[in-house]
């Protein structure tokens, strides 16, 4: 080995310090907009909650205390196939599938309903600590999320805890991760009272993206402030992106464009 001067040492070190963190210090996180593909009716007294996407059909979660349901929608039209209430004391919040079942969090009541995806009949209940925000699921577990950084894995079939990731964008942790989407190998997450949709790597916790929003239901026509941006629904067979928000009356098909 060739013994190198000092200050050639100096000059490596200060290169490989250099390469090291170049990618901190250059990495601020893209942004994405995007494209309306199509818009649909949407029932505009739906606290949207929970959306996901099954075999041709939306199935949504509304929220607030004696208005909380879990509904079957007609894509194209907006309405409400079948839908089966809360008990009025709940407040709604995310809603996934698995299998044949869909399982709906509360807010603050620290209970879950599972219900049958076919009948709408309560098929159990469990509960879980802290609040419960969104859900959503991958081939192996559910995912939830409670206003905070963390997003929990939870055991499909027990319900117990399996994991938790914390959510960081630009190293810092995001909160308020609100409705959940499973996509592709990534979890899209709608950050509450914000236009922006969080692209996270489920594995690192990683914000690798952001989706931008802005303008899709523009201010004006949101009926109230907190008809806020939630609902992200994948159809994976037809590769659909679906998004809307509390008690909007459009649900969008959207695209992603190009990061700026
Ligand atoms: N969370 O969905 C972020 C978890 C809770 C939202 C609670 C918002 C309550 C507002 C009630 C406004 C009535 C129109
Ligand atoms: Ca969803």
């Amino acid at each position: 080995m060739q013994p190198s001067s000092f200050p050639r040492r100096l000059a490596l070190l200060a290169a490989l310090a250099a390469a090291a963190f170049a990618p901190l210090a250059l990495a601020a996180t893209p942004v994405q907009g995007y494209k309306v593909v199509r818009s649909y009716p949407h029932d505009p007294d739906a606290f949207t909650q929970g959306l996901f996407f099954h075999d041709g059909f939306l199935y949504e979660g509304t929220g607030l205390r004696g208005r909380s349901s879990v509904r079957k929608v007609e894509l194209e039209t907006g309405r409400v196939l079948q839908a089966v209430e809360l008990p009025p004391e709940v407040f709604g919040e995310g809603i996934t599938r698995w299998g044949d079942r869909i399982i709906a969090l509360t807010w603050q009541e620290q209970t879950a309903f599972v219900l049958d995806l076919k009948t709408f009949k309560l098929w159990r209940k469990f509960s879980y600590p802290g609040e419960g925000w969104g859900l959503a699921h991958n081939e192996r577990e559910l995912v939830m999320s409670d206003g905070s950084a963390e997003l929990r894995f939870l055991d499909p079939l027990s319900f117990k805890e399996l994991r938790r990731v914390k959510v960081t964008a630009d190293g810092r942790p995001l909160t308020q991760l609100n409705e959940l989407e499973w996509v592709e190998g990534e979890i899209l997450a709608n950050v509450w009272q914000t236009d922006r949709i969080a692209r996270i790597d489920p594995k690192t916790g990683r914000v690798t993206g952001w989706i931008d929003l802005t303008g899709l239901l523009a201010g004006p026509q949101r009926p109230h402030p907190d008809a806020v941006l939630n609902g992200i629904a994948y159809d994976a067979k037809a590769k659909r992106l679906f998004v809307t928000g509390k008690l909007w009356p459009r649900l969008y098909e959207i695209q992603l464009t190009a990061p700026r």
